[in-house]
């Protein structure tokens, strides 16, 4: 395989481990713990995995195994430094017994039920340390929830004689690692689950987990490309970017792109919703601070917009909601493709028609027409920053006639996403990563199941660092699914009263009139500390540093 100078180096590059993982460890166990809410329905769920103590590493006698071998999943969307958690994890084990062996399953959680593995030798690893992607083993979103595809897994866990499944996902994954730790304790197969915190939404945290693998490199990843166009925009002053960027519910990541790259504008649908804010409103409010600014003569800007958006305007939410009812309907899947839209507007209620008919026609489409396997309103197929940017043009143009403007309007539009998933980890990601990995190890050794591999206290050096375990069902509660109720970890949208957002809240109103645009550069792997080694703003915020 050709490589890239920065590869070659980077290959070099040792990640740094907790203190307390750098020796042997024993494990010091907390008080029982309780789920997040509805207790007792989580307990009737969990008898096996449920109230187990929060652990923490501290060091403790040298500890040998006898050969235990261990499977690896990657499940969902790319993270940046999924393979050094894989890495980690291979080199813990490996200090525990050489010969242990580590199965990674092909593309996702379907390799554990198709038997479609591949032994990962040290030459293998090697190829992939400190790199982004996940094309070491591949991923895939196939949900792990059925008991025969417990009883698939089972077989070929047995024929591999291997004893501990790692599974790094993100919260729908890890929900399903605990089902899945739950029903192989239940049965007493012997075989240990255990869950790693990955997705760049950083919308798995909470008390016990600061922060989910990826979210750091990817937001600096679309900071730098943002830090880019601010000063394109700010070199030619003609166009108004708006920026979609991924993230598919929660706003984490364009809040951080905001706080490191200062834009005029940035959406969070959190407050959108929150403020109950109409599809207009939220144009109104973009097309105010534009009008504000050409009164300057400044006819440019960037507005960033989180990808989940649409689906947090509440009128638009209950439209969704009526949608997914009538197109999953007997009647609805008779119906032509051609009459659809017809079909929708007979269908359904008067309050939902107004919001449904007002929408510019290929949105009202793509609601109407486009569903995912589950038969969902594919809601991040809408192009919210095309859709925002037109309906922003219409109320400036009718401001102009009404002698309310006297600007430029221009726009350029950009999504990002995908650009930023699996690039090289940041040192950050890659520490962490590696740190998570080799941490599932100790968890491993020390019998656990049903626990997520977490590391805290990141924003100080990672010698610091605190590396423990936390019960998966504590993070649970209960939440309608697909009609039903569900254990499920709950998931952490950004908080209008947690310091980043506050932050961004105080600052916002001086980005949108004045330029005081920042550009994060790109990630640097070499170099001085405070250029290499800062965590995001949103973890330095939340944790007051
Ligand atoms: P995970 O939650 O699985 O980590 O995926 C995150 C994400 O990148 C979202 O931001 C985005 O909406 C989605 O995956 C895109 O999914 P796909 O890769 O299937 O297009």
């Amino acid at each position: 395989m050709e490589k890239s100078f920065l590869q070659i180096a980077r290959a070099a590059y040792q990640p740094k481990l907790p203190k307390a993982l750098q020796g042997p460890v024993k494990a010091k166990e907390g008080a029982p713990t309780q789920s997040v809410g509805n207790q007792e329905e989580i307990k009737a769920e969990f008898p096996n995995t449920y109230g187990m103590p929060v652990i923490e590493f501290v060091e403790g006698e040298a500890q040998q195994l006898p050969p235990y071998n261990v499977g690896v999943i990657l499940s969902g969307g790319q993270a940046p430094g999924g393979h050094n958690v894989i890495s980690g994890l291979f080199d813990g084990i490996k200090t525990l017994n050489p010969d242990s062996k580590l199965y990674g399953f092909i593309l996702g959680p379907g390799g554990l039920v198709d038997h479609n593995y591949m032994e990962l030798t040290a030459d293998i690893i090697d190829e992939y340390r400190n790199t982004g992607g996940f094309d070491i083993i591949g991923s895939g979103r196939t949900k792990l929830e059925e008991i025969e595809q417990f009883e698939k897994g089972i077989e070929i866990l047995r024929k591999l004689d291997i004893k501990a499944l790692v599974i790094i996902g993100g919260d729908d994954s890890n929900t399903n690692a605990c089902v899945l730790a739950e029903y192989y304790a239940a049965k007493k197969y012997g075989v240990q689950v255990i869950g790693c915190p990955k997705t760049i939404d950083g919308d798995l945290k909470n008390e016990q987990i600061e922060t989910s693998f990826g979210f750091d490199t990817a937001c600096k990843t679309y900071s730098e490309l943002i830090g880019n166009i601010q000063r394109d925009c700010n070199s030619a002053r003609k166009y108004w970017h708006f920026i979609k960027l991924m993230g598919r519910s929660a706003s984490h990541i364009a809040l951080e792109c905001a706080l490191q790259c200062q834009p005029n504008i940035c959406l969070v649908s959190e407050e959108v919703e929150q403020k109950a804010m109409s599809l207009d409103e939220v144009v109104t409010y973009i097309a105010t601070a534009v009008a504000k600014r050409a009164e300057q003569g400044n006819n440019f800007g960037t507005v960033l917009i989180p990808e989940g958006l649409i689906e947090f305007i509440p009128a638009i939410k209950k439209l969704i909601a009526e949608l997914n009812d009538v197109l999953a309907t007997d009647e609805a899947k008779t119906v032509e493709r051609s009459e659809q839209i017809d079909f929708v507007r007979r269908s359904i209620s008067a309050e939902n028609l107004a919001v449904f008919n007002s929408l510019p026609a290929e949105v009202a489409a793509q609601l109407a027409l486009d569903r995912d396997p589950h038969g969902n309103v594919q809601v991040s197929l809408i192009e919210t920053e095309k859709l925002l940017s037109k309906m922003v043009a219409d109320k400036l143009a009718a401001w102009k006639a009404e002698g309310k403007y006297v600007g430029k309007f221009a726009a350029q539009h950009h999504f990002f996403g995908y650009e930023g998933r699996c690039a090289a980890p940041s040192n950050y990601d890659a520490d962490y990563c590696y740190s998570l990995g080799f941490n599932a190890s100790r968890l491993i050794a020390n019998g656990k199941t049903g626990y997520m591999s977490i590391i805290k206290n990141t924003t100080a050096p990672a010698a610091e660092w605190i590396a423990g375990g936390v019960p998966i069902t504590m993070m649970m509660n209960m939440e309608r699914r697909n009609g039903k109720n569900k254990p499920v970890i709950r998931k952490a949208l950004v908080e209008l009263d947690g310091a980043p957002f506050r932050y961004f809240a105080a600052h916002r109103d001086e980005w949108a009139e004045k330029t005081e645009y920042v550009y994060p550069g790109p990630i640097q792997y070499f170099g001085p500390t405070e250029v290499c080694d800062q965590p995001t703003c949103t973890l330095k915020l939340e944790q007051n540093k």
